[in-house]
């Protein structure tokens, strides 16, 4: 649209002034829903003021492609099977610097900002960490100026919704499409085919080479649809870009030619339900046909679209390592090594040795996850019959590995077994993160103490091969969102101290630190605080029933709920605690608030009783009128994007207590802190550099570090013994046992409280007393508010470094070799 024509009266269409603005809206609301203003029910408020946002942003959308293309940039390809990106609208409006004006405009039109921005349903595309962590990683290339696209499936239903039935958890279905939505533009004509199935065959093409091919058994296609990610402050506009399945339009054709109509529509149903739903994590793979289905569906079609665009936009397919770094986020797409190898050779006709180097030039490999047990393998014989064309290129690309292997590594018959791609014991099956480590060029961990482990145990055979291929990238998470956005009050305190330069450079925090000595500023720095915790006491009563103190210590723990994570050590802690206000009535201690937030994988049984333990612990202390001044205790349900947004900002505690050596990173942790919320921690993921970071004195540290983790292992852990030495851990475990938490019944908790007495594989006994005596300190200093206020400052002036800023100028600095290209429009 040429834009020039319309400014001198501002054109409505993207016009930024208020009035411009309430016109858009109004229209919007009329052209669009097709109510009146005085029928639009709160969807409808939301769905005009979505699209009066996006069509401010469209232009910009379109011009970023073009100058990406004009400029034959270098685009960074982030290959991720989730994006957990929240809900959409606020961020937007940020970035767009739209607030002032359109908060004025809907007051005018007497609505509010907020209550339209809290009925947007956000894309559950994603498990926790891994998943919100692209969608950071989205937002700060789109701020840096970097281009690239987001790949991945457009899921139908996202992760499932939780709610709580007598205090367990139940799985509901996620569906966030319901009323549309307004941020993906359907890209119908990228669209590509996709086939799995059936088997290959050799032939001899005219020139007399000897070829294979795939004869596939049935082929479906992904569509394309596109969510723009703007960026803070620029006018890039980046890509997200979701595969959606759908059958081929031939399948009803050649049914009626065959007369089966109802086979040919249950194939139609068969491939649209490849991306119906995301697949909860932490549960084992085995079997699950779908989702290795869905990894190669998306990584296929993002493949053959970023081979469109190389032939497009260069001189051939050799330069496709010089116009797409190819990230691969965790296993989930390293699928594509070998789809790239099949497209390569069997559609392009290049040879293996020429396929090879462009792929060992193009892929780059992050790993998630130290758990063995999260490694994913694919069993030989599911993948042969899924992927047919794709174990022979596996089995080629490994005998030739075996074969280097054997040179670098004489003799050693142990490595080859374990370097191979292929696990050669029990039921055979596919390593993936072997697959990746060969193919990439690149392997990184995502915290300083993860990529040690990571070469030092896992991943340490490569490592051993490859040293110059390892380096760390700290995670980091973007203060737009995760301040900007969820802690208006905040931001605004800031920006008056230092102006807004820390939105686009989170160093700029470090300016805060004099202010430690200014009595006034941390003043207001609790009044701040108190504003989020008041309004987060509102929401928990709305959604809980409970009512919480807001001058109350918030102690925080929101995460998935995972046995490595330890929720159950800070319930230990809190049945201690509560024990302890009984038997000492006058014990002078601050109250506090015990909040839980988080959900379980549907089939991890553990994890959801220890949903069902916090309820029913939360049930029994809050009805106790003896303590309940001075203890609450809070499960929030259903955990997201948008939550989690309204609590970082209300914590004055942030729990980050996992065993250590297990937790990759974590990026809770960051958020917490940004929002002056304290740590305690063990010395596990990223806490070891964010104690680095804000120093060892405004950190609670406790608890074994990884060696010692692994001396308790190796002399012969016996947590009986501990239990039995650790009178306070004992009393909390029988309190537990003796029926209090469950009206009686005995056995319930018993799955878990066994579990403890007789093999604590985390480490929760070990831990106890260290963790408590740490608690001991935090209610000690938090009664110093003035001590606290400083250490709480001290941790948002110190934390500039785990922006996702400095993450991705990390990433493009040493792993993509990408540039920034500026856009402006006119
Ligand atoms: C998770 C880790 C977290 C880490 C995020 C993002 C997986 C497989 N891994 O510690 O558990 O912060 O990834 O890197 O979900």
């Amino acid at each position: 649209m040429n834009a020039s024509a319309e400014n001198s009266t501002e054109h409505t269409r993207t016009g930024g002034s208020v009035d411009s603005l309430k016109r858009a809206f109004t229209d919007n609301l009329f052209y669009v829903t097709g109510r009146t203003f005085r029928k639009a029910t709160p969807i409808d408020h939301y769905t005009a003021l979505a699209y009066t946002v996006r069509d401010r942003l469209l232009e910009r959308f379109i011009h970023t492609a073009q100058d990406y293309r004009h400029q034959r940039a270098k685009t960074v390809a982030y290959l991720s099977a989730e994006f957990l990106t929240g809900p959409h609208l606020g961020n937007n409006i940020l970035n767009l610097g739209l607030w002032p004006n359109l908060s004025q405009a809907l007051t005018e039109l007497g609505l509010d900002l907020d209550t339209v921005l809290d009925t947007e349903q956000e894309p559950g595309l994603g498990n926790g960490g891994l998943g919100r962590l692209a969608a950071c990683f989205m937002d700060s290339l789109a701020t840096l100026e970097i281009p690239a696209i987001g790949y991945g499936i457009r899921y139908e239903y996202g992760i499932f919704d939780q709610e709580i039935h007598d205090g367990w958890q139940v799985e509901i279905t996620d569906a966030w499409l319901r009323n549309g939505n307004p941020w993906e533009i359907p890209n119908l004509q990228r669209r590509f085919p996709v086939h799995f199935g059936g088997h290959t065959e050799q032939y001899v093409d005219k020139q007399g080479h000897q070829r294979t091919r795939w004869l596939p058994e049935t082929t479906i296609l992904g569509l394309a649809y596109d969510t723009p990610i703007l960026g803070y402050g620029v006018q890039n506009v980046n890509l997200l870009r979701l595969w959606k399945s759908e059958a081929r339009e031939s399948f009803d054709l050649q049914a009626f030619n065959h007369g089966d109509y109802y086979g040919a529509v249950n194939d139609m149903v068969v491939a649209q339900n490849l991306s119906k739903v995301l697949y909860p994590n932490d549960e084992p793979e085995v079997g699950k046909v779908l989702r290795l289905r869905q990894q190669y569906f998306f990584v296929s079609c993002s493949l053959q679209d970023m081979l469109r665009i190389t032939l497009r936009d260069t001189d051939g397919l050799d330069h496709f390592p010089d116009k797409f770094a190819v990230q691969l986020n965790d296993t989930h797409p390293a699928i594509a090594i070998a789809e790239f190898m099949r497209l390569l050779l069997d559609e392009y006709h290049a040879d293996w040795n020429r396929a090879w180097a462009l792929t060992q030039r193009s892929f780059a490999y992050t790993n998630h996850t130290l758990l063995p047990e999260a490694l994913e393998t694919w069993s030989l014989d599911l993948f042969r019959r899924t992927l047919p064309r794709h174990l022979e290129i596996i089995y080629e690309i490994n005998s030739r590995f075996m074969d280097e292997v054997r040179m670098t590594f004489l003799g050693d018959q142990g490595r080859l077994a374990r370097m191979s791609l292929i696990d050669e014991r029990g039921d055979k099956a596919v390593r993936m993160a072997n697959l990746a480590c060969v193919g990439a060029m690149a392997i990184n961990g995502v915290a300083a103490l993860h990529t040690e482990l990571l070469k030092t145990t896992v991943l340490k055979d490569f490592h051993d091969m490859w040293p110059e291929k390892f380096s760390n990238k700290t995670n980091g998470v973007t203060p737009r969102r995760f301040l900007a956005l969820a802690n208006r009050p905040l931001a605004a305190l800031i920006e008056e101290t230092i102006d807004h330069g820390w939105l686009r450079d989170l160093n700029e925090f470090s300016r805060l630190e004099p202010y430690i000595d200014d009595a006034a500023f941390r003043q207001r720095w609790r009044e701040v605080k108190r504003i989020a915790k008041v309004s987060f006491a509102a929401y928990l009563r709305e959604v809980t029933g409970v009512t919480v103190d807001p001058d109350s210590m918030f102690d925080v723990q929101a995460k998935r709920i995972h046995e490595y994570k330890r929720q159950h050590l800070n319930l230990l802690h809190v049945v201690s605690h509560y024990l302890r206000l009984k038997q000492q009535p006058d014990l002078d201690t601050p109250p506090r608030t015990f909040i839980f937030s988080g959900k379980a994988a549907p089939g991890y049984r553990m994890a959801k009783l220890v949903i069902k333990l916090t309820n029913a612990i939360a049930d029994v202390v809050n009805r106790d009128r003896k303590v309940n001044d001075r203890l609450r205790v809070v499960f929030v349900p259903d955990f997201s994007v948008k939550v989690g947004q309204r609590l970082y900002p209300a914590a004055d505690l942030s729990e980050q207590i996992s065993t250590a050596g297990k937790e990759a990173s974590g990026t809770g942790n960051m958020k917490f802190s940004m929002n002056g919320a304290l740590t305690i921690g063990t010395l596990d993921g990223a806490n070891v550099e964010i104690r680095n970071a804000v120093g060892e004195e405004n950190f609670y540290l406790f608890g074994l570090n990884v060696d010692e983790v692994q001396q308790r292992f190796a002399d012969g852990y016996h947590p009986r013994d501990v239990i039995l030495q650790t009178p306070e851990l004992h009393e909390a475990l029988d309190l537990i046992g003796s029926g209090l938490f469950a009206h009686g019944d005995k056995q319930l908790f018993a799955p878990l409280l066994d579990n403890l007495w007789n093999h604590d594989p985390y480490l929760v006994c070990a831990d106890f007393h260290a963790y408590r005596e740490c608690q001991g300190r935090v209610a000690n200093d938090f009664r110093d508010a003035e001590l606290w206020s400083r250490m709480s400052i001290l941790n948002v002036a110190r934390i500039g470094y785990f922006s996702s800023d400095r993450a991705i100028r990390e990433y493009c600095r040493d792993i993509w070799k990408v540039q920034p290209v500026s856009i402006t429009v006119s």
